[in-house]
């Protein structure tokens, strides 16, 4: 596929992108692949899998632990991590980036320690009505345990967070506030810095569910002055099963650990045991060395390119792909906020997500349908699931005109 102007503008060179990820170039039933499910996760560059490879070749032992020299060389590199993490969404300290496995993890973190610690009989979580259920389940086990309530704050017919509801809902009672920065169903970029000041003038502690924003936008947590954010590395061109929690350090000290093993004490006896310091106190057991590794050369990866410079490009796709998709007859889009990234959600009359995804499967075209881990979103539009194409940096408009190809040859199906 050659680049188009629009990408020659961006100032990409998406052809030499592309030529760094190997599945790019597989044919998927006789067809060149075209990768638009990235929200679900992304396709990983070369350099990542060579610093998984290389780790397991040359610098696999436990950290944390050995004296000898590769184990030192483990921990040096699994730390010089942490440190790249904390640079990619500027932390003020490494320790404040706790390695997990993924935005999932990162909240039920939040969930069993500051919340267990902090929520009680009568108060009040606040979330927004576009969430990902996984910043859902774990407020409602939470509030379930403590009898504490789970507020949300509704959307408006494009999928907008309506800021006024939103506002009503912080109260002494509430306290903690979880957010989506980006939905992953929508596209939605909510006015995270502005909710995250709303919440801090009533001393209510914020968490971000960044899953779906750190691959798309600059991240600055101490710019956002969050409390908490959580994302995931394999939506950013990594590794699948790590991530990080970032915290403030102060909350972080002040929070329990969550789970207990080793790596996470500072010394055990059967009558007492007293924790590590952060941010091991919230990394029991043995860490997914070789993930980090990988995640490492996928912050290089963006960093090479400019986390600017992918949001363009994206931008540009989004921008390509709503015109294109959104003039097709029958089609409706689903979520059209304002402020958006990378996520082009729609239903076709008369035709089931499911059946148009396996159609566009047959040609190659990969996009996810379904109801996204955000069955409320589904349910505010009335809708039992949408066909979702999300773009990556190394998608192309000619591959969205391959989408809408699709979307012609499903209607001549169902005609
Ligand atoms: N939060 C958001 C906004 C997400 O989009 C996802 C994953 C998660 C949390 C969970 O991340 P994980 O890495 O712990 O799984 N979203 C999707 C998706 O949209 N399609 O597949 C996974």
């Amino acid at each position: 596929m050659s680049t188009s102007v629009a990408e020659v503008v961006a100032g990409l060179d998406v052809e030499k992108i592309r030529a760094d990820f190997p599945i790019l170039h597989n044919k998927v039933r006789g067809h060149e692949l075209v990768y638009l499910d990235n929200a679900a996760t992304t396709q990983k560059p070369q350099s990542v899998i060579d610093a998984i490879v290389g780790y397991y070749e040359s610098s696999n032992a436990n950290i944390h632990r050995g004296v000898h020299y590769l184990s030192e060389k483990a921990t040096e590199d699994f730390e010089q991590t942490r440190q790249a993490v904390q640079r990619f969404v500027n932390a003020a300290e490494a320790r404040e980036i706790i390695f997990v496995r993924g935005t999932t993890e990162a909240i039920n973190l939040v969930a069993q320690s500051f919340g267990r610690a902090n929520v009680g009989a009568g108060d009040e979580v606040v979330i927004t009505a576009m969430e990902h259920h996984s910043n859902i389940v774990p407020w409602q086990m939470l509030c379930e345990e403590k009898g504490a309530k789970l507020r949300v704050a509704p959307i408006n017919d494009r999928g907008e967070l309506i800021l006024e509801e939103y506002a009503k809902l912080l109260t002494p009672r509430t306290k903690l506030a979880a957010i989506a920065h980006v939905s992953n169903a929508l596209g939605t970029i909510n006015p995270v810095k502005k909710m995250i000041a709303m919440a801090h003038a009533q001393r209510i502690p914020v968490l971000v569910d960044g899953a779906q924003a750190v691959p798309h936008l600059a991240v600055n947590v101490r710019d956002l002055d969050c409390d908490f954010y959580a994302f995931s590395a394999h939506k950013m061109y990594g590794p699948t099963g790590i991530g990080a929690l970032y915290g403030k350090a102060a909350l972080l000290e002040a929070m329990p650990p969550y789970q207990g093993g080793g790596d996470m004490i500072s010394s055990v006896t059967f009558e007492k045991t007293t924790y590590n310091k952060l941010p091991h106190k919230f990394e029991a057991g043995t860490p997914d060395m070789g993930g980090v590794a990988g995640w490492r050369a996928a912050i290089e990866f963006m960093n090479g390119i400019g986390v600017a410079r992918i949001a363009a490009h994206e931008h540009d796709l989004l921008e390509y792909a709503t015109e294109i998709v959104g003039q097709l007859p029958g089609v409706r889009l689903i979520g059209t906020a304002k402020d958006k990234a990378s996520v082009l959600s729609f239903v076709l009359e008369e035709v089931h997500p499911h059946d148009i995804g396996t159609i566009l499967d047959q040609q190659g075209i990969a996009v996810r349908t379904g109801h996204h881990c955000a069955q409320p979103v589904m349910e505010r539009f009335h809708i039992p699931a949408t066909v979702r194409a999300s773009f990556a940096v190394y998608n192309t408009r000619a591959e969205i005109d391959a989408l809408a190809r699709g979307i012609r040859r499903v209607q001549e199906v169902f005609a």
